[in-house]
């Protein structure tokens, strides 16, 4: 086992709590084995690995080998193994409702993920009332943005969204309609995806506020890996594309209009 964690404040003060007890790992990695039975190598150690970064706290990625000293393929061999790497991830998720109970539909997202067990939800934005953005004649939006802790794919988390849109009785009638609850990966590290069916960032995040406001909130200087600029820098763009205007005033409020409709949002951000 290879374990990824900082060791510069126990390099410091010499203090063992401050980092990972190899003897504490040593211990947990043999009951584990102990007490589990696997036919596969590779069931083996994606489940150690998960619970070594769900049990340990400081511990940020793992690197684990299994090495089988025999294995019936018929040919001299010394050793066959499996080894893997896993780690937690930072994702982005976007939340949004215009039908029914809007605040209780994100709520209960937000609580959906914490239940999750292999994510931790770290942050929460302020939800704020949007305008329909993209054509389709609708009801107002509340949107809002959560940071992830994650030990899913890209992929997996999509499943865990869609299943929480699913228990929200999420129908995909009219493209872009209304919708009880539409959860979106905006970011996850800094990976760029593009697939049939998930494109990371997000397609078209940079020309919508209702993403970006709640997203500088959370994230003002997370730098886009495709546009290559900051959050906050894309807000401000977007602002200034928009309104042609926006106003700074002072502890780093920001007022948004849009449209000449009045104001649509008012967040604690930092531009
Ligand atoms: N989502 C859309 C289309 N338009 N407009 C607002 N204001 N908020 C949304 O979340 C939103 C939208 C497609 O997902
Ligand atoms: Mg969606
Ligand atoms: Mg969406």
């Amino acid at each position: 086992a290879t374990l990824y964690t900082s060791t510069r404040t126990a390099g410091l003060t010499d203090d063992l709590t401050a980092s990972i007890h190899y003897g504490e790992v040593s211990q947990m990695i043999t009951r584990f084995v102990q007490e589990h039975t696997y036919k596969l190598l590779e069931t083996v150690v994606e489940n150690l690995a998960r619970m070594l970064l769900l049990t340990l706290p400081s511990l940020q990625k793992v690197t684990l080998k299994i090495e089988k000293p025999w294995a019936p393929v018929g040919l001299p061999l010394k050793t066959v193994s499996v080894e893997i790497t896993r780690e937690w991830h930072t994702a982005y998720i976007a939340l949004g409702s215009n039908l029914g109970d809007k605040q209780k539909y994100l709520d209960d997202a937000v609580q959906g993920l914490a239940d999750t067990e292999d994510c931790i939800v770290e942050q929460v934005s302020d939800y704020l009332v949007t305008e329909p953005y993209g054509g389709v004649e609708q009801d107002v939006f509340l949107n809002g943005a959560l940071k992830l802790r994650t030990l899913l794919t890209p992929e997996e988390l999509l499943d865990r969204l869609h299943e929480l849109e699913q228990a929200a009785h999420r129908e995909r009638i009219v493209h872009w309609g209304p919708r009880t609850l539409d959860l979106d990966i905006l970011l996850y590290d800094q990976m760029i995806i593009d697939t049939p069916v998930l494109h990371v960032p997000h397609i078209d995040m940079e020309n919508r506020d209702f993403v970006l406001i709640p997203l500088t909130e959370l994230a003002p200087y997370y730098r886009h890996p495709v546009l290559n600029k900051t959050i906050s820098q894309l807000l401000k763009e977007l602002l200034e594309g928009e309104i042609g205007f926006f106003i700074v005033a002072a502890g780093g409020h920001h007022f948004g209009q849009r449209d000449g409709h009045g104001v649509v949002c008012l967040s604690l951000i930092h531009i």
